[in-house]
């Protein structure tokens, strides 16, 4: 794995202020894969500067143009698209075709639609007697984790882009070596210099002295809700722009009327996806009392595909698997009924976690209401529509969901739902719908005309 030992800042790799520098690890096997340099508050400044120089003259670049750039940088990342693969799977630890697939293959599809959409928005539209104008916000701070390591990046910086906004990346430290590639096929697109700059470094560190930087007009963050509050805080103090993306306790509600196998074996899936470590996960599964058992079997048979270290990755670091190791405790200790996995790992190497189920979980229960960021599903009964509707809706969270049954039962069903994004009898992956949570999973939107909203400011004048 080759990692720049630099700075991606103004169009070139400039060496860091300070000596520190941080180890990526492969969490499949635990060996060290490269350094990147840890970025101090220096490395940041010298970002803002490099973005805010950049940002006149990107920012009065015709759209198209900006679309031109934009699509100039989806055909380099798709020209590494191996590369990146190979990359996510040495610092993420995901299985190769899901690296392929997912980790490679959506960000290239979502730059696409930013071009796209660049070229096509009305940034300039007559309303009235006045002419609204959709003008860049400024300098924007993308501070994003490990999850998804390109497709946190590109759902920040392709709209920022896209809508003339100059970008500092501060990616996360486990996954830095993707974020170096991004900004290799930034350089080859053509993107004028400090339009995109990136600085790695520790979250409290280079993370933090981005947040609070004053010369940053907007903060994008996708991370936990316990640093997503600190830099809502920050910025709010500031009166600045931000958008959070954080965690969720998403509920995949199975409806009477629903086909049960199905239901099931794709809601399980969901979960083992990335190792369950996915904000957006379906981590709550809401079944019929009188098909609860039968539920149970196919989510136990379900399960069985995954095994650690073939179709399951590991967990990302050794903090994230005793994390998820300790909910698993702590759900057998509430007397969760633990139907397979368990807190033991199950490989002696690598971040690894038992694909887990627990049963009889009730709803007031750790692991029913916490973020778990792992390979561990919920199985909670429900008596009528009410009840479910109680339980879906009862977390502080918001993000995701889903609805199986007749289709118009589960749209009404879903519509009465807190959450974002909801999936109806399995729903298919679209680019251009808004993804974001209600309540405390977040502030704002990412991916389509929304994502792009973000990033702009009305002015309008009128005659
Ligand atoms: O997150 P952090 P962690 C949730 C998930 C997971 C938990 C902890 O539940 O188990 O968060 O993960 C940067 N100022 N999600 O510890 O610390 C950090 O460097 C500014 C959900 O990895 O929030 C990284 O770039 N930045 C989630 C980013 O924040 C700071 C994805 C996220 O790291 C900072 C990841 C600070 N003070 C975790 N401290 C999702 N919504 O998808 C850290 N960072």
């Amino acid at each position: 794995m080759q990692a720049h030992d630099a700075m991606y800042i103004g169009g070139e790799w400039r060496p860091a202020a300070g000596p520190d520098t941080i180890a990526v690890i492969n969490p499949a096997d635990e060996q060290v894969i490269g350094h990147v340099p840890a970025g101090t508050a220096e490395d940041v400044d010298d970002a803002v500067r490099a973005a805010r120089a950049a940002l006149p003259g990107w920012a009065a670049t015709p759209p198209a143009e900006r679309g031109a750039r934009i699509a100039a940088l989806r055909d380099a990342l798709a020209a590494r698209a191996e590369e990146i693969a190979a990359t996510v799977t040495a610092e993420l630890g995901s299985p190769p075709q899901l690296s392929a697939v997912v980790h490679a293959g959506l960000p290239i599809v979502v730059a696409g639609t930013y071009a796209e959409l660049a070229a096509t928005h009305p940034f300039e539209e007559k309303v009235g007697n006045s002419t609204v104008y959709a003008e860049p916000v400024g300098v924007v701070a993308a501070i994003t984790p490990w999850n998804f390591p390109l497709h946190q990046v590109v759902a920040k910086i392709a709209p920022a882009l896209a809508a003339g906004c100059t970008t500092v990346l501060k990616p996360a430290e486990d996954t830095p070596l993707t974020a170096q590639l991004f900004a290799e096929a930034v350089h080859e697109a053509g993107l004028p210099a400090g339009v995109f700059n990136l600085v790695t470094g520790l979250g409290p560190v280079a993370g933090q002295a981005l947040a609070e930087h004053p010369d940053v007009d907007l903060v994008s963050f996708t991370g936990s809700t316990a640093v997503g509050r600190r830099i809502g805080a920050l910025a709010g103090g500031a009166v600045k722009r931000v958008a959070l993306e954080l965690g969720g306790k998403s509920a995949n509600v199975i409806l009477p009327s629903a086909d049960l196998a199905r239901a099931v074996s794709v809601g399980i899936a969901n979960v083992m996806s990335n190792s369950g470590q996915k904000c957006s996960a379906w981590t709550r599964m809401l079944i019929p009392a009188d098909r609860y058992e039968e539920a149970v079997e196919l989510a136990v048979e379900a399960v069985a595909k995954y095994v650690p270290g073939e179709r399951l990755g590991p967990l990302v670091n050794a903090k994230q698997q005793q994390r998820v190791r300790g909910y698993i405790e702590k759900g057998v200790e509430e007397g969760a009924r633990l139907v397979a996995g368990g807190p033991e790992a199950p490989l002696e190497t690598g971040y690894y976690v038992s694909p887990t189920v627990f049963a009889d979980v009730t709803p007031e229960m750790t692991i029913a209401q916490e973020e778990i960021f792992g390979p561990v599903v919920a199985l909670l009964r429900y008596e009528d529509e009410a009840d479910a509707l109680a339980i879906a809706n009862g977390t502080v969270y918001g993000l995701a969901g889903a609805v199986w049954g007749e289709p118009e039962e589960a749209v009404a069903f879903a519509r009465r739902m807190e959450a974002g994004q909801i999936d109806i009898n399995g729903g298919r992956f679209n680019p251009l719908a808004p993804f974001g949570g209600y309540k405390q999973s977040g502030v704002g939107r990412e991916l389509g005309t929304h994502g792009l909203s973000e990033y702009l400011q009305t002015k309008s004048l009128q005659f």
